[in-house]
């Protein structure tokens, strides 16, 4: 059976951006399989439904590669599935109800991340945040509530500027904003009390993986002694970096920081976009989880605490396994 216009929709508003940042990826992710199975109307074979969500989720990890929240939603609802017994009615029902869990604990993680978060934002700050992170966003709101917070400052990020996606997420709050272009960050941080950024992943030595600049942000902020806080759920942590796996970095087109007209008339300039980069964990105080706050040299714990399950799995033959082992070879 072909894949549905709805879930190559979602497919495509993930690698064309219209859906991102790596919670709302991993939310898509989740919908995406669950559409995928409610509008499954194939041969009753259950291993032809198995072998269609198979294609489903393939397509779904073909779109965007450094957030590993999109890879983790589809091995927890594939995971599911790969357990689920009966007929095709019960495999649907397993897809169905483990993507529906996926997506509300993943609201309630980044509700709870706000909450605790807040906690540790002392009275008066002045906080700087890069690119946007509903995550760290829920921390600053919360915080801004309790009355904490006196002015938010939010990086233009480019060249995709979400900064400004932040700006109005936070205004809509009532919290305090003002824009700066990326390189004032330094320049600015004599009056920052607090860095709060998201994750797209964090690695099992505490790496973190987020929006391009964000190691520059912090390295500013370690000079000028300003601590930094990253608001992540546990979902973005990367199960594949406890065996050595690199986390990809993805690599945008040119195009989004210099028009093709520009390109072409400088053949002899190579233009490079990479999207994320990567802060080494010296340069983080804490990582805020909706499990608590834990320094990031912490991180190895979470992960087996969360995926130790998969750990053998991985061992054996890399994350791919985890998904297609307990469903089907992949085609
Ligand atoms: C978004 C980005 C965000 C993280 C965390 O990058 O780097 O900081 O994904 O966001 P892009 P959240 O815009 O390229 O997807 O806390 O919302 O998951």
């Amino acid at each position: 059976m072909k894949i549905p216009e709805k879930v190559l929709e979602i497919a495509e508003a993930i690698k064309t951006m219209k859906i991102r940042g790596a919670g709302k990826i991993a939310r898509a992710a989740a919908e995406a399989l669950k559409i995928a199975a409610e509008k499954y109307d194939g041969p009753k074979d259950p291993d032809e439904f198995r072998k269609y969500m198979n294609k489903v989720a393939n397509l779904i990890l073909s779109t965007r590669p450094t957030a590993v929240s999109l890879p983790n939603a589809v091995i927890y609802v594939m995971y599911h599935l790969g357990k689920a017994t009966g007929d095709i009615n019960d495999l649907k029902e397993a897809v169905i109800k483990s993507a529906e869990k996926f997506i509300n604990d993943s609201l309630q993680a980044v509700k709870k991340i706000g909450e605790i978060g807040a906690r540790r934002i002392k009275d008066n700050s002045v906080v700087l945040t890069h690119c946007h992170s509903t995550a760290a966003a829920s921390v600053i709101i919360n915080a801004y509530r309790m009355g904490k917070i006196i002015k938010v400052y939010s990086t233009e990020t480019r060249p995709f500027y979400q900064g400004r996606i932040t700006a109005r997420h936070l205004l809509e709050a009532g919290v305090p904003v003002v824009q700066i272009p990326d390189s004032a960050v330094r320049y600015i941080m004599h009056e920052v009390d607090q860095v709060i950024v998201g994750a797209d992943t964090i690695a099992s030595n505490g790496a973190v993986i987020n929006k391009i600049g964000t190691s520059q942000v912090a390295l500013a902020a370690h000079e000028a002694r300003v601590r930094v806080f990253v608001a992540a759920e546990t979902y973005k942590f990367s199960p594949a970096t406890l065996i050595g796996e690199l986390v990809p970095i993805e690599f945008r087109d040119p195009t989004e920081i210099v028009p093709r007209e520009w390109i072409n008339k400088h053949k002899n300039v190579e233009v490079l976009n990479p999207s994320f980069d990567v802060t080494p964990p010296e340069y983080i105080d804490a990582i805020i989880t909706e499990q608590g706050v834990i320094p990031p040299q912490a991180a190895i714990l979470v992960l087996l605490e969360r995926f130790g399950w998969a750990l053998e799995k991985i061992k054996q033959g890399g994350i791919g396994k985890i998904l297609f082992e307990e469903t089907l070879e992949e085609e």
